[in-house]
C-alpha cells in the first residue's frame, strides 16, 4: 500500500468519525448512555452506580485514547530522543478524577451527569486502587509519570501488570490479617490490551557457541519460553494534548506448543503446564526493603526487563537500520536496582545478536543507562545468588563475568592491590552464598547514578558507596524527590485549589508551582485565613465521618488531627508516636480539671500496612488498637485524646486523610529515610510538619523555615555516637516508665509485647526512641502551644503551602531531563 493510499484511508475513516469527540454535556450523555448500553451491556433503564461508573470511564478513557493515539503519531514523526522509565511498581491509586482534570473537562462531567441525575463524586467513588506497588518508591512512580506527561516529555513507562496487587489489610481484633488485592476483577477500563503486541522471553537453558562469519558467537539455547503481552495505560498531561504510555507485561503462555506432551498423549498435562506461564506476573511482593533471593522474583524482573527490552529495540528499528544513533535517541532509566537486568540484557541483545563487537556494545550501554537509588541501608541492596541467577539466566551470568573481570582490571590499574578495596567493590561477592550485586552491576554500568535527596545523596559518597564515589566522582547526584499538585492538590483537595487559584488570580500554579509562593504575602491576611480554616474545616468534616464509619468512633472537629501515615517500618518509629500517646494519656489521667481544661485535644491517625513477614511491624500494629481500646473507651479522656488506626491505607486514603490533618509526623532516625515524599503532600496542603531533620526534611527546612514546623530529634551527624554509647545513652524518666506501662500489661498482651519492648530498651534501641523522646515531647508540646493560636497557627500552614513549589514532581522531573536523560518536550499540537 503506498503512503498516498494510506493516508487516503486514513483521512475517509476520520471522516466516518465525524471529528473528535465532543466536550458538551449532551455529547457527553450520549456517550455515556452508549457505554451502559453496549460497552458494559446493562439496560439504560436499569444501571446501577458501579455500572454508571464503568460507562463514565469508557467515555473518558475515549478521550484519552484520542490524545494517546495523537501523541504516539506525533512522536513517530519527530523520532525524538525519547525516555524510558522501568519501573517494577506503579503505585497509581484510582484514574478517574485525575483523568477528567488532566483532560480539562471535570466541570463539563459535572455538568453532564447532574442533568442525568448522577452526582460525579458518588460514581468516582465506585473506582478502586491500582496498587501495583508498595510504597515510597512507586508512588514517586506514578507522580513522575504524571510530570512527564504534563511537561511534554516524549517518554514511556514499563512495568508489570500484576494480577494481584498490594494486599489488603484488614485488622481482626487489632491484628493484621493479609487478603489478596484481586484488582481486575471487575474488569478495568484505564487499560487497553494489546494481543498482538507480544514477545517470547526466555528463562534457564544452556549457551552454546556458534561460528558466524569467521567469528565465535554465544548462542543461549532456552529451557523454557513465556510469552509477554502488552498492556497500556494512557497517562494525560495537564494542560496539554500529549498523553503518554505506560506498557505494563502480563505473562501467558508461549505460542509455541509442548510438541512432544501432545504425541505423546499427555494433552491435559500440557494444557496445565502452559498455565504455568501466568504465575510470572500474579502477584506483587510485599516486602519493600528485604531481598531474599526468590526465584520467582527474579524471574519477574527478567521478563518485565527482556520484553520491554525487545520492545524499545523493535520501535528503534522500525525508523534505523543500525546502531549508529542508538545513543542519541534513548536513555533508559531504571528505578532502583530491580530492573538492573535491563543493561545485561541489552548487552546481550547487541552483542550475541546483533554482533556489533563487545567494545561497540559496552559503549553503548553504558551511554543510555542511568539508575536511582532509593535506599539508605547497605542491607537494603539487592543481591542475587548466583546459582540462582546462572540457573536461569545463564547467558547473563557469563556476561556479568566478562564485565566484572574487565572492571577488575580497571581498578588493579588505579588501585594497584588493594584487594579488600577490590572485594568490596567487585559485582561478584564471594561468601557463603556467592551473590551478585546488583547495585554495583549498576554503578559500573550506568553513566549517572542519582540520589533521591541531598542527605540521601551525603550518605551514599560517604558511606554506602564511598568507593564508587571515590572512583567515579562525576557519575554521582541527586534529584530530590517531589510529588504531583495535579493528584494532591487539584483532585484530593478542591476546596483548597479553588482557594488559591482565587488568591493568585490564576489556575496558572497547577501547571507552574513556583507561582504558589505569590502566597507568601498574604499568610496574615485576615480574609484569606479565614478562607483557609474553612477549608480545613470542610476536609476534617469529611475525614471525620470516614473515621465514625471505619470504627464508630465520634471525633471532635476542635481537636488538631495528628497524622502518620506511611509503611510500618521501625525506622520510621511509629512507636515513638505510640508512645508518646500514652505519654500523653498518663499526663491527662493525672491531671486535675483546671489543667485539664488548658489541654489541647488531640485525635492522632495511624495508618500504615506492615510486610507480611515483619513481625515487630505487625506488633506495632497490634499496639495502636490495645492503646486506642483502652483510650478511646477511657471515660476520663473524652475528647481529650483519641487514637485512630485506619486500615487498609492506600492512595485514595491517603487523598481524603492529607488534606484534613492539621499535623502529619515524619520522624525516622536520621539517616534513615531516604528522602520521604509523604511529607511534601502534608506540606501542599498546609498540614505543618512534626519532623526529624532526615531526607528531604532538610530541604523543606530550607525552604519554609525551621520556625514553620516542628523539629526534633539528633540529626544524621549525631546518630553514630549516640549509637555507640548504648545502654549508656540519656533516656528521659518518662520513657522508661511509658515502656514499663506496655512491658507490664497496662494494655494487655503482654507477653505478647515483650519482644517489641525488647526492641527499645536495654542499650538494644538500635533506631534511638528513647534518645530522641524528650525531644519529640518538645516538639509535640510546641505543636499544641502554636495550636492555641490560630492565627499563627493558619499562617504556618499558609507558608507550608507557597513554600512547597520546590517539592513538585515537574522539578525533580525538569532536572532529570536535563541533567541525566538529555531529552527535550515534544508537545503534540491541538
Ligand atoms: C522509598 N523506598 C524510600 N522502597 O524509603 C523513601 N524497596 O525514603 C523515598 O522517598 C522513596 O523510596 C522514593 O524515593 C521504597 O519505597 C520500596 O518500596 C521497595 C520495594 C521493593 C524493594 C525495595
Amino acid at each position: 500500500e503506498s503512503l498516498g493510499d494510506h493516508r487516503a484511508k486514513a483521512e475517509k475513516m476520520f471522516g466516518l468519525m465525524d471529528g473528535f469527540l465532543k466536550n458538551d454535556p449532551v455529547s457527553l450523555q450520549k456517550d455515556i448512555v452508549y457505554h451502559v448500553e453496549y460497552t458494559v451491556a446493562r439496560s439504560r433503564f436499569s444501571f446501577d452506580d458501579f455500572e454508571a461508573y464503568q460507562a463514565l470511564s469508557h467515555s473518558v478513557r475515549d478521550r484519552l485514547i484520542e490524545r494517546w493515539h495523537d501523541t504516539h503519531q506525533y512522536f513517530k514523526k519527530k523520532d525524538p530522543k525519547r525516555l524510558y522509565f522501568l519501573s517494577l511498581e506503579f503505585l497509581m491509586g484510582c484514574s478517574l478524577s485525575n483523568s477528567v482534570i488532566n483532560l480539562g473537562i471535570r466541570d463539563q462531567y459535572v455538568d453532564a451527569l447532574g442533568q442525568l441525575g448522577f452526582e460525579f463524586e458518588v460514581l468516582a467513588e465506585q473506582e478502586g486502587d491500582a496498587a501495583l506497588g508498595n510504597g515510597g518508591l512507586a508512588r514517586l512512580s506514578a507522580c513522575q509519570m504524571d510530570s512527564l506527561a504534563t511537561l511534554d516529555f516524549p517518554a514511556w513507562g514499563y512495568g508489570l501488570r500484576y494480577q494481584y496487587g498490594l494486599f489488603r489489610q484488614i485488622i481482626v481484633d487489632g491484628f493484621q490479617h493479609e487478603q489478596p488485592d484481586y484488582w481486575l476483577n471487575f474488569g478495568n477500563p484505564w487499560e487497553i490490551e494489546r494481543v498482538q503486541v507480544s514477545y517470547a522471553v526466555k528463562f534457564y537453558g544452556t549457551v552454546e557457541e556458534e561460528v558466524s562469519n569467521g567469528s565465535n558467537y554465544k548462542v543461549w539455547i532456552p529451557g523454557e519460553t513465556v510469552e509477554a503481552v502488552a498492556y497500556d495505560n494512557p497517562i494525560p498531561g495537564y494542560g496539554t494534548r500529549n498523553a503518554i504510555n505506560l506498557r505494563l507485561w502480563a505473562a501467558k503462555p508461549s505460542g509455541q506448543y509442548d510438541l512432544e506432551s501432545y504425541n505423546t498423549g499427555d494433552y491435559i498435562n500440557a494444557v496445565v503446564n502452559r498455565q504455568k506461564a501466568e504465575i510470572i506476573s500474579n502477584v506483587l511482593y510485599p516486602d519493600d526493603r528485604s531481598y531474599q533471593g526468590k526465584e520467582l522474583r527474579l524471574k519477574q524482573q527478567y521478563f518485565f526487563v527482556s520484553a520491554s527490552i525487545q520492545d524499545i529495540i523493535r520501535r528503534f528499528k522500525d525508523v534505523h537500520d543500525n546502531f549508529d544513533e542508538f545513543t542519541e535517541k534513548i536513555a533508559l532509566q531504571i528505578n532502583d536496582t530491580h530492573p538492573s537486568l535491563a543493561i545485561i540484557e541489552v548487552m546481550r541483545v547487541l552483542f550475541d545478536e546483533e554482533h556489533l563487537g563487545w567494545d561497540k556494545a559496552w559503549d553503548i550501554v553504558c551511554k543510555i543507562f542511568s539508575f536511582t537509588t532509593h535506599t539508605v541501608q547497605p542491607e537494603g541492596l539487592e543481591k542475587i545468588p548466583v546459582d540462582l541467577m546462572g540457573s536461569l539466566l545463564p547467558r547473563h551470568l557469563q556476561i556479568i563475568y566478562d564485565i566484572n573481570y574487565k572492571f577488575m582490571e580497571e581498578l588493579k590499574k588505579k588501585f594497584g592491590q588493594d584487594y579488600s578495596r577490590h572485594a568490596r567493590m567487585s559485582i561478584v561477592e564471594e561468601g557463603a552464598v556467592k551473590s551478585i550485586r546488583m547495585a554495583n552491576l549498576s554503578i559500573v554500568c550506568c553513566h549517572k547514578v542519582n540520589g533521591v535527596s541531598r542527605v540521601h545523596f551525603e550518605l551514599l559518597k560517604t558511606r554506602v558507596f564511598k568507593d564508587f564515589y571515590d572512583l567515579w566522582p562525576l557519575k554521582f547526584q541527586y534529584k530530590t524527590n517531589g510529588v504531583t499538585q495535579r493528584r494532591w492538590i487539584v483532585v484530593s483537595n478542591p476546596s483548597l485549589c479553588a482557594v488559591i487559584s482565587k488568591w493568585l488570580g490564576t489556575e496558572a500554579w497547577v501547571r507552574n508551582i513556583d507561582l504558589l509562593a505569590g502566597l507568601r504575602d498574604y499568610a496574615s491576611d485576615a480574609d484569606l485565613q479565614q478562607e483557609w480554616r474553612m477549608v480545613k474545616k470542610i476536609n476534617k468534616m469529611r475525614l471525620a465521618e470516614y473515621i465514625e464509619t471505619l470504627s464508630g468512633v465520634k471525633v471532635s472537629l476542635d481537636a488538631m488531627f495528628d497524622v502518620q501515615i506511611k509503611r510500618i517500618h521501625e525506622y520510621k518509629r511509629q512507636l515513638l508516636n505510640v508512645l508518646g500517646i500514652i505519654h500523653r494519656y498518663d499526663c491527662i489521667k493525672s491531671m486535675n480539671e483546671s489543667d485539664r481544661r488548658k489541654v489541647v485535644p488531640r485525635v492522632c491517625i495511624i495508618g500504615g500496612k506492615a510486610a507480611p513477614g515483619y513481625e515487630i511491624a505487625k506488633k506495632i500494629i497490634k499496639l495502636c488498637h490495645a492503646v486506642a481500646e483502652k483510650v478511646n473507651n477511657d471515660p476520663g479522656v473524652g475528647d481529650l485524646l483519641k487514637l485512630i488506626f485506619i486500615p487498609d491505607y492506600n492512595v485514595s486514603v491517603a487523598e481524603l486523610v492529607i488534606p484534613g490533618s492539621d499535623l502529619s509526623q515524619h520522624v525516622s532516625t536520621a539517616g534513615h529515610e531516604a528522602s520521604g515524599t509523604g511529607s511534601m503532600k502534608f506540606l501542599m496542603n498546609g498540614c505543618l510538619l512534626l519532623a526529624t531533620a532526615d531526607g528531604s526534611t532538610v530541604e523543606i527546612i530550607e525552604e519554609i523555615g525551621a520556625d514553620n514546623m516542628f523539629l526534633l530529634g539528633a540529626r544524621v551527624s549525631e546518630v553514630p555516637a549516640l549509637r555507640d554509647q548504648g545502654a549508656s545513652v540519656r533516656v528521659p524518666l518518662q520513657f522508661v516508665r511509658v515502656v514499663r506501662m506496655v512491658r507490664d500489661g497496662y494494655f494487655g498482651f503482654k507477653d505478647y509485647f515483650e519482644s517489641l519492648c525488647d526492641t527499645v530498651e536495654n542499650g538494644k534501641d538500635f533506631y534511638l526512641l528513647g534518645a530522641d523522646f524528650a525531644s519529640y515531647l518538645e516538639a509535640q508540646a510546641a505543636a499544641d502551644l502554636a495550636f492555641v493560636n490560630q492565627e499563627k497557627w493558619t499562617r504556618m500552614s499558609i507558608l507550608s503551602t507557597s513554600g512547597s513549589g520546590r517539592f513538585s514532581s515537574d522539578r525533580t522531573i525538569e532536572e532529570y531531563a536535563e541533567q541525566t536523560w538529555g531529552i527535550e518536550p515534544c508537545k503534540c499540537p491541538f
